[in-house]
């Protein structure tokens, strides 16, 4: 370090340091630009398979969860896509043994045949994002313990979500890789270019925030939804 970057770090409280040589900055871009995780044949023909058509590719996500944090309260990912016609399906691979314990993912079993539920604000000492949905009683989410290497898929629609990761010594990470089908025309802002399972990218509409929603009501007794909310969207999912 020369004595002129430690006079400016005194000075002005921050500088910028030649640390790594060009050769290696180039070999760590291409090695996470090759992590074509997202695009993997395998995936793409179990996501034919459950689609009925092919996918387009449209975000993928390394999930970091160590010991003692905070899961993802239950939500609707088509909430954010806003995939148009159709929905979006998520492949959420387990990078190591999911239970309980360290966070699993949560399901609402056929919940996927229910309307873009109107949100409500989530607890955020267990939750790192904000917005949640209510759910009755009668429909709770369920865990799903995972072996590393297993894959859920999950339509757009189902209601899913993470508590949080209550060991002191387990990490729970997770691939996790968002497709739309084929027949989609349009996709919220911030998932554009798809791209298609060899790599090609391919122009779609954006779809515009906002929409109808629907929130719980009683019919005859049992837990009903009624789509007599509105809801407006401005971010991506996180
Ligand atoms: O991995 C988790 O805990 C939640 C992930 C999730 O809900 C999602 O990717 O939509």
């Amino acid at each position: 370090m020369s004595d002129s970057c430690k006079e400016m770090f005194d000075r002005d409280g921050y500088v910028v340091a030649p640390v790594f040589p060009i050769g290696e900055v180039d070999a760590l871009r291409e090695h996470f630009m090759s992590l074509r995780w997202l695009l993997d044949p395998r995936l793409g023909a179990w996501l034919a398979r459950l689609l009925g058509a092919e996918p387009y590719a449209v975000q993928s996500m390394l999930y970091f969860k160590p010991p003692g944090s905070r899961g993802q309260a239950v939500h609707q990912d088509n909430f954010y896509l806003r995939v148009e016609p159709g929905t979006c399906i998520a492949a959420w691979m387990a990078l190591e043994r999911t239970d309980e314990d360290n966070g699993c993912m949560m399901v609402v079993p056929g919940s996927h045949r229910w309307p873009i539920l109107c949100t409500a604000k989530a607890d955020t000492t267990v939750s790192f994002t904000d917005v949640t949905v209510p759910l009755p009683a009668s429909r709770p989410a369920v865990p799903v313990p995972m072996n590393p290497g297993e894959v859920l898929f999950f339509n757009g629609s189902l209601v899913h979500g993470s508590r949080p990761n209550t060991t002191t010594d387990r990490f729970r990470r997770a691939l996790i890789g968002h497709y739309i089908e084929a027949d989609a025309r349009q996709v919220a802002a911030y998932y554009h270019p798809a791209l298609r399972m060899d790599g090609t990218p391919l122009t779609l509409d954006v779809s515009e925030g906002g929409g109808a929603c629907g929130e719980w009501t009683e019919a005859g007794g049992v837990p009903a939804i009624a789509m007599s909310g509105r809801h407006t969207v401005s971010r991506r999912h996180e």
